[in-house]
């Protein structure tokens, strides 16, 4: 299995990817841990911030999701977030440090009169010295290629599961569609943010399947979002069961090693998860997480509880790349700014 430590592979085969979900967790960590080592900075995470520029009443049908229109989940429609909004909270984002901002939208895909606000949107994020990223739903060729223009870093599309279970979760959209938006979106130049969700009863072939198909892309996502399912009273999988913690961290873990050079993000689902079994998803090569009090329309754990978090582990958040406007001072309260120290800190949160 050493050909995987630094070679990129697009030909991965079914059987190869469910023999990682079944090596003992050890060995797997273990190799996560060493291709991790061979393909980053260790003990660095990057954090982006969520922001929900239009929230609710969404026409689709994905089985997981709060804002879909067909649940009763208590989330009213709300217009298009003012411009001015966005910049503000992106400032509060970078002064909080943050180094990416993700602008989310239950669109099934934008309008054209929406990308034009959204590109000033993109502007005024990049101008606060943040990488852009947004999530608007499909996209045309064309529609991604404003995005690029205005600036835009990142796209995030998630293909949320298998290709077999795909039909069980999402009926108002194909996996053909989310796969052509991908493409329109790498074609365009933008980077690519997609992974998905664990917990939606889907089985372990279905989890290899995902992240299979995610490493047999033309090129591997950039940023790979694992995703533990958020169980919101109204939809219909709030009362799925839940997962192993162990079965999330093998899929961590097999991200990793598939992909080596990704970002893979520790996204949703961490307010519910302890500490302990965040710092076990690091140890599997998670480098990434959503970072601020909300996701897009629920909770993720507070800024402080991270902080502690990442001085207790000893990690540090990833700078911001050298083309945003640089860091004069670390951000008054970027997490690494806790405490020198994370003996210390842990010494304090325990005390
Ligand atoms: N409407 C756009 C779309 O679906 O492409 C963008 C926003 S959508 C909320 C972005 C992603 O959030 C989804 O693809 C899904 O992976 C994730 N997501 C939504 N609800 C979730 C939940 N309850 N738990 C975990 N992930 C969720
Ligand atoms: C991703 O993979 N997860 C984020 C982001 N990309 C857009 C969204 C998580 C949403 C969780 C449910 C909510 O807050 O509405
Ligand atoms: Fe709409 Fe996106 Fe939610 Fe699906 S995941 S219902 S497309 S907001």
């Amino acid at each position: 299995m050493s050909h995987t430590l630094g070679s990129i592979r697009n030909d991965w085969q079914l059987p190869e990817v469910e023999a990682l979900f079944a090596l003992p967790f050890m060995d797997l960590l273990f190799q996560a841990q060493r291709v991790h080592r061979a393909n980053h900075e260790p003990n660095t995470v990057q954090t982006s911030t969520l922001l929900s520029i239009k929230t609710g009443a969404c026409p689709e049908d994905c089985a997981y999701c709060p804002q879909s229109v067909r649940y009763d989940t208590g989330l009213g429609r709300e217009a298009l977030m003012e411009v001015e909004a966005v910049r503000e909270s992106a400032q509060r984002a970078r002064a909080a440090g943050a180094t990416r901002f993700c602008m989310g939208a239950a669109y099934r895909s934008p309008k054209a009169k929406d990308i034009v606000v959204i590109a000033q949107m993109i502007r005024e994020v990049r101008a606060a010295g943040l990488e852009t990223c947004a999530t608007l739903g499909m996209l045309t060729p064309e529609q991604a290629q404003e995005l690029k223009d205005a600036g835009l870093d990142y796209y995030n599309h998630n293909l949320d599961t298998s290709p077999e279970y795909y039909g069980e979760i999402i009926t108002t959209r194909t996996y053909q569609d989310r796969l052509d938006t991908l493409g329109a979106v790498r074609e365009a130049g933008l980077k690519v943010c997609c992974g998905g969700i664990v917990g939606m009863g889907e089985s372990s072939t279905d989890r290899a399947s995902l992240l299979l198909t995610l490493a047999n892309l033309p090129e591997h996502p950039e940023s790979v979002p694992i995703n533990q399912l958020v169980k919101v009273p109204g939809t219909p999988l709030h009362g799925a069961s839940d997962v192993d913690p162990f079965d999330f961290v093998r899929t961590i873990a097999v991200a990793r090693v598939l992909m080596p050079r990704a970002h893979v993000r520790l996204s949703a689902g961490r307010e519910s998860m302890s500490d302990e079994m965040q710092a076990l998803c690091f140890l599997a090569g998670a480098n990434s997480i959503f970072y601020g009090e909300k996701l897009l329309t629920t909770g993720n754990p507070a800024v402080e509880r991270d902080r502690q978090l990442f001085a207790r582990l000893g990690l540090k958040p990833e700078q911001r790349p050298a083309e945003l406007a640089p860091t004069e001072q670390p951000a008054a309260h970027a997490p690494h700014a806790v405490t020198a120290s994370p003996r210390a800190a842990h010494e304090k949160t325990t005390a």
